[in-house]
């Protein structure tokens, strides 16, 4: 397909409530989204870097660079026939996986309209509906936090993510466990914990939770799995799996039972694929971790949670949990089981509000070809 031209712009979005992790806290994202034109048909993708390096090495302003500098230009000098050959023409370039998915999954949607099926159904997903979960920042305090799980049960989401670190972890899993007995509960440490740690990572077996979500360094394997020994929880990773070789390291280390697959950590639908596939061939569940993304990046999310292996509740839920306005019609919205349609429409199915993505720019770039004089 050829590439006519990649218009990258940064947006500005406030979130309805600000999310606090054991990084940090986020009130405002600066995301940025690539429009890519080819042939009168246009696909989105969303990049998935924080606003600072803390989740990752990437953040915005270098993934907005990498794209402009390096990435956008090899995609115009070599166009894709499809989505699966990115990875090859973007080789050159290390790691940056959130920058390369950016563009990446922009094609995938292009391939998807120009072949006038879902995107869902050109990765092969078999869903039409996928289980939704919500992932809960840390609250300034308890009874706080237990109104916001009120109000999330009542919404039908099918299992509940605590963010937890030292000093909002165990007390808060007795507050939860007591009022609510019987639902489905997990946490993420997002890196808080260390071995020596262990001992008290090890009560949180008492509290009968779904999985542990990287509770050790973001780039480990062999330290999860000492510690997965001493636990009876299954640990995700999330942070540590960058590439299916990451996740058969995982896997056969022992060093996590379940996987946390978000498109932009691999660096795009090739890459979750294989490691999605990896994980089944392996009996590892995975489920669809999230960004605090938009609606694009959401139903690229969406039509991902579609394939066999997302047999867990994913992190991918209501627009309106973040947005007060969000950028795509119709917003994404979940049932009162919890549960979000698969939509069966071309592409990804949901339509991007120009004028709104227009208003909420702060920048904008245009890609083009080089022309070669003469
Ligand atoms: O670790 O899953 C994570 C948000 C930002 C960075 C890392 C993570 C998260 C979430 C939010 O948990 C998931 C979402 O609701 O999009
Ligand atoms: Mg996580």
């Amino acid at each position: 397909m050829k590439i006519d031209e990649i218009i990258l712009r940064e947006l500005h979005l406030p979130l309805v409530r600000p999310f606090e992790t054991s990084f940090g806290v986020t009130k405002e994202r600066r995301v940025v989204l690539a429009e890519v034109k080819s042939d009168g048909l246009t696909g989105w993708g969303e990049c998935t870097a924080g606003e600072r390096p803390y989740y990752s090495a990437e953040w915005t302003d270098s993934a907005w660079m990498v794209i402009v500098q390096e990435l956008g230009p090899m995609l115009l000098a070599t166009p894709p026939k499809h989505g699966g050959q990115c990875p090859r023409i973007f080789r050159q370039v290390r790691g940056n996986h959130m920058a390369k998915a950016t563009l990446e999954n922009a094609i995938w949607d292009i391939e998807a309209q120009r072949e006038g099926i879902s995107l869902s159904r050109l990765l092969g997903g078999v869903r039409d509906s996928i289980a939704c979960g919500v992932s809960l920042g840390i609250q300034p305090s308890i009874p706080e936090l237990l109104s916001i799980i009120e109000k999330e049960l009542a919404a039908g989401y099918q299992r509940i993510k605590l963010k937890c670190k030292p000093g909002w972890d165990v007390e808060v899993f007795e507050a939860v466990r007591n009022r609510w007995p019987e639902i489905t509960l997990s946490c993420d440490a997002n890196s808080a914990y260390r071995l020596r740690d262990a001992d008290h990572l090890v009560t949180f077996d008492a509290f009968d939770l779904l999985m542990i979500e990287q509770p050790l360094w973001h780039n480990d394997f062999y330290y999860h799995s000492m510690l997965q020994k001493r636990l009876n929880t299954p640990i995700c990773l999330d942070e540590s799996i960058h590439n299916r070789r990451d996740a058969l390291a995982a896997i056969e280390m022992e060093s996590c039972r379940i996987i946390n697959l978000k498109l932009g950590r691999v660096g795009g639908f090739s890459e979750a694929i294989a490691v999605h596939n990896a994980a089944q061939e392996r009996a590892i569940p995975v489920w669809c971790g999230g960004m605090l993304e938009t609606g694009v990046g959401r139903s690229h999310n969406i039509a991902l949670s579609s394939l066999e292996n997302f047999t867990l509740p994913g992190d991918v839920s209501a627009s309106a949990r973040y947005w007060a306005d969000d950028i795509i019609e119709p917003e994404v919205t979940v049932s009162s089981t919890g549960e979000i349609a698969v939509p069966d429409m071309p592409g990804r199915g949901y339509e991007v509000r120009a004028d709104l993505v227009e208003r909420l720019t702060v920048r904008k770039e245009t890609i083009r070809a080089v022309e070669v004089a003469g």
